[in-house]
C-alpha cells in the first residue's frame, strides 16, 4: 500500500493501452545534453520516471536517434541544428519548450530551455504530460513562468514546531544539519521544482533572530547547497530587533547608521557563503512583533533599510503587510490599507509588499485585500495561505484553488474593468519586473507530507497557480487527481466532484453569507462564535458578527466602519447597497435584519439556517462520494481519507448545531421546518 511520500510524482505504470504503445514508441531513449547539477537530477528524474510509467526502462543515448528525447540549453551541441536562440527568444530564464522534430532526418521530442531551471521546468512539465496521458505525438509548447517569486513561506520555528501546521514537525532539522542531510529534502525540492516553485522562506514570520547566527547560517548554507540545483532560492526572515539580540546594539532603529551597517555586514556574511541567498521576508509591527514603528519610523524606513543592504547582491525584501496595531480602534480589516497606502513610491525597487488575498486573515472566504490595485508604485506580492488554519487543520478536506482563484480573479477596477488581482500580482497591471505569490506551507514531517492526502492539492495548485494564475481550479483539479491517485475517469470525475464542491461546502457550514471570524478562540478549529471578552475585541467573535435581537453582521458602509471605501468605487458600488450586494458577502459588509428577505425568498435567518444545513448535509455527500471509490484507489490512502471525511462530516455537523443555536439566542426564531433539531 502507498502512504502518500511520493505526493504527485507518483509514476505508476500508464494504464491507457494505446497511450502506453505510443509513449514507447516516441521514448525509446533520451539524452541530456548538459553536466550541471541540475542535468543531474534530470538524468534520475527521467530514469525514475519513465521507468515507473513505460514499464520499462528507458536507455540513456549518445547521440539523437530515432526516438530520442532531447534535452538542453539553447547552447546545447546535439541540439545545435533547431535555432533554439530563436525559439527560446519570448520565454526567459525560467520557461521551455518542448516540440516534435526531426534532427538527423530522425524523430525527436525537444525540451529545450535558456537556462537549467527552464530545463528542469520543461521535463516536469512533460512528465506530468505523460502522468496524465497528453498525446505527445505534436507538441509545440511554449511555457513562461506568470510571476517571478514563487514561493514557499514555512513558519517553521527552530524547535521544529511549526506556526499553525498540522502535519507534524518541520521538515528542517536544525539539530543535525549542515553534517546531516536528510534525504527527504531532495524528495521536497523535487516536488517543488515539479510545479515551479523556486524559492522557499525556511523560518517563521514570527522569527527567531538565532537564525542569523554564524552557527544557523552554515545549516541555512547547507540546505541552499542542496536547493540550488533545483532552481530553488533560500530566503530567510529578518527579526527586525536582531541588531539588538544578536548583535549587541542598543536600538534597530532603521535610520541609525550602526543599525544600517550592522545589517549590510550580515548580510555581506550571508552571501559570502549563498551567493544566490534571496532575500528577506518580514513580519514588523505587527502582533506584538518589533518593527520600524518602534522608533517612529514607517514600513518603507524598515523595508528601505534592508533592502539596501541586499541590493548589491541582487536580493529583495518581502515586507508583509498583515499589520495591525493594539492601539489603534479602527476595524481590523481597513488598519493595512491604512498604514501602507500612504508609502506608495517610498519603497525601493527590492521591495514587494506581500499582501494576504483578504483583509482580515485568511478566513474561508473574505473579499480580495483592497491594498490590491491601491499602490500602483509598488510591487504587491500575494499571501496565500495553504495551510488550513482556519480551513479545518489537515482534519477536513477542502481543496484551495476555488479560493486561490476567486481572489486572483477578482476585479480591482484600479485601472478600468480587467484590472484583476492577478495583474496586479503578475506585475502587468502597472509594468513591474518584480512580481510574486507567497503560499504558507502545509509541509510537515508526516508520512504523507501534508496531513491530509488531498491537502497535498493545496500545495500543488498553488505551484501551479504561481506559475500561470490562467489555469481553472478544474484543470489542476483533473491533473493533481491522475498524477496522484488514478487516471481512470470515472475515479478521476468523482474525486475532482468532491474537491471542487468542498471549499463551498466548508464556507456553508463555518462562515455562510459573509460571516468571519467565529472560529475557536486562538487554536482556531472548530465553531466558537460566543467568544468574547478577550484582551482585544478584535480577537473576539462577538466582534465580527455583531449579532444581536434585530439583526447580525458587520457593517462596513458610510454608516459603520466604512471599510468599504478602501475600494475603488465601481467595487464599492458591487457591495454597498445590501439590495445588490453578493449574498456570499452580505455579513461582511452589512449588518441587516434577521427578516431581511433573501434571493431565495426566504428571510436571513431561515436562509443562514438552510445554508448551515446545507453544508452539513453535503459533507455527508462528500463521504458518499468517496465511499464508491474503494477499491479503485489505493486502498490505505482509501481508508485513511474515509476516515478524516468522517471526522469533518461530524464536525459540519458540529459547526451547524453550534452556530445555529447560538445565533437563534439572538434571532429567537425557530429551526425552519423540515430540519432535524440540533442538539
Ligand atoms: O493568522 C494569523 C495567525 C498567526 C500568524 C499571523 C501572521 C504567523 O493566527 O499564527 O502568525 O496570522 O500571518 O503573521
Amino acid at each position: 500500500a502507498e502512504d502518500g511520500y511520493e505526493l504527485w510524482l507518483r509514476y505508476s505504470l500508464v494504464t491507457d493501452q494505446q497511450k502506453l504503445n505510443d509513449y514507447r514508441n516516441t521514448i525509446k531513449g533520451w539524452l541530456v545534453d548538459n553536466n550541471s547539477p541540475t542535468a543531474q537530477i534530470i538524468r534520475k528524474e527521467l530514469q525514475r520516471a519513465l521507468t515507473g510509467l513505460l514499464g520499462k526502462s528507458v536507455p540513456e543515448v549518445k547521440s539523437a536517434t530515432e526516438g530520442t528525447l532531447l534535452i538542453g540549453t539553447a547552447n546545447a551541441a546535439a541540439l545545435s541544428s533547431l535555432d533554439l536562440k530563436n525559439r527560446l527568444k519570448n520565454v526567459g530564464p525560467e520557461g521551455f519548450v518542448i516540440f516534435n522534430t526531426k534532427v538527423n532526418n530522425k524523430n525527436t521530442l525537444v525540451i529545450a530551455a535558456n537556462e537549467d531551471a527552464g530545463m528542469l521546468y520543461g521535463v516536469f512539465h512533460f512528465l506530468r504530460m505523460l502522468q496524465t496521458h497528453q498525446p505527445i505525438g505534436k507538441l509545440a509548447i511554449e511555457s513562461t513562468p506568470k510571476t517571478k517569486v514563487r514561493i514557499l513561506n514555512h513558519w517553521d520555528n527552530l524547535d521544529r514546531t511549526v506556526e499553525r501546521g498540522y502535519a507534524g514537525f518541520s521538515l528542517w532539522d536544525w539539530h543535525k544539519l549542515p553534517d546531516h542531510i536528510d534525504p527527504r529534502y531532495h524528495d521536497y525540492a523535487r516536488a517543488n521544482a515539479s510545479i515551479g516553485i523556486n524559492g522557499t522562506v525556511l523560518t517563521n514570520v514570527n522569527a527567531n533572530a538565532l537564525i542569523l547566527t554564524p552557527a544557523y547560517l552554515k545549516k541555512v548554507t547547507a540546505l541552499a547547497d542542496l536547493f540550488r540545483p533545483y532552481g530553488i532560492r533560500v530566503y530567510l526572515t529578518a527579526r527586525f530587533s536582531a541588531p539588538i539580540e544578536i548583535g549587541g546594539l542598543k536600538t534597530a532603529d532603521p535610520l541609525d547608521a550602526q543599525v544600517q551597517e550592522w545589517w549590510k555586514r550580515k548580510v555581506a556574511e550571508i552571501y559570502k557563503v549563498i551567493p544566490d541567498f534571496g532575500g528577506f521576508l518580514v513580519k514588523a509591527n505587527s502582533e506584538g512583533q518589533p518593527g520600524p514603528q518602534n522608533y517612529n519610523r514607517n514600513h518603507a524606513d524598515g523595508a528601505n533599510m534592508l533592502a539596501d543592504a541586499v541590493k548589491p547582491f541582487n536580493g529583495i525584501v518581502m515586507w508583509r503587510a498583515f499589520v495591525y496595531d493594539n492601539n489603534v480602534p479602527v476595524d481590523r480589516t481597513k488598519q493595512a490599507y491604512n498604514e501602507f497606502k500612504p508609502l506608495d513610491g517610498t519603497f525601493r525597487g527590492n521591495v514587494m509588499v506581500q499582501v494576504k488575498n483578504g483583509p482580515l486573515d485568511f478566513q474561508p472566504r473574505e473579499p480580495f485585500h483592497p491594498l490590491f490595485g491601491a499602490m500602483p508604485s509598488t510591487p504587491l506580492m500575494m499571501e496565500f495561505q495553504i495551510t488550513q488554519e482556519y480551513l479545518g487543520f489537515a482534519t477536513h478536506l477542502v481543496y484551495l484553488a476555488p479560493l486561490f482563484k476567486e481572489c486572483l480573479d477578482a476585479d480591482t477596477h484600479a485601472k478600468g474593468k480587467g484590472s484583476t488581482v492577478a495583474r496586479v500580482i503578475d506585475g502587468s497591471l502597472e509594468n513591474h519586473t518584480l512580481s510574486g505569490m507567497a503560499g504558507v506551507a502545509n509541509i510537515g514531517n508526516d508520512r504523507n507530507w501534508c496531513g491530509h492526502p488531498v491537502a497535498q492539492s493545496n500545495w500543488y495548485s498553488f505551484g501551479r497557480l504561481a506559475w500561470d494564475h490562467t489555469l481553472s481550479a478544474e484543470a489542476i483539479a483533473d491533473e493533481w487527481v491522475r498524477m496522484t491517485f488514478s487516471n481512470n475517469v470515472a475515479v478521476v470525475s468523482n474525486i475532482k466532484n468532491i474537491m471542487i464542491a468542498s471549499r463551498d461546502i466548508t464556507v456553508k457550514y463555518m462562515t455562510p453569507l459573509g460571516l468571519h471570524h467565529i472560529m475557536g478562540w486562538n487554536h482556531h478549529y472548530g465553531p466558537g462564535p460566543w467568544i468574547k471578552d478577550k484582551p482585544r475585541a478584535d480577537w473576539t467573535s462577538v466582534y465580527y458578527h455583531q449579532a444581536e435581537e434585530k439583526g447580525i453582521g458587520f457593517n462596513r458602509t458610510t454608516s459603520g466602519s466604512n471599510a468599504l471605501e478602501q475600494y475603488q468605487s465601481p467595487v464599492q458600488q458591487l457591495y454597498s447597497d445590501p439590495e445588490k450586494c453578493d449574498e456570499r458577502y452580505l455579513l461582511w459588509f452589512h449588518h441587516v435584519s434577521w427578516d431581511r428577505k433573501m434571493k431565495s425568498g426566504r428571510t436571513l435567518w431561515d436562509e443562514l439556517c438552510h445554508q448551515y444545513y446545507q453544508g452539513a448535509d453535503s459533507a455527508k455527500w462528500m463521504q458518499q462520494q468517496w465511499n464508491t471509490l474503494e477499491g479503485q484507489v489505493d486502498d490505505a490512502q482509501f481508508r485513511f481519507v474515509k476516515s478524516l471525511l468522517n471526522i469533518q462530516q461530524q464536525e459540519a455537523v458540529w459547526w451547524r448545531n453550534a452556530c445555529v443555536l447560538y445565533f437563534q439566542t439572538f434571532s429567537k426564531k425557530p429551526i425552519p421546518p423540515g430540519f432535524e433539531k440540533p442538539d
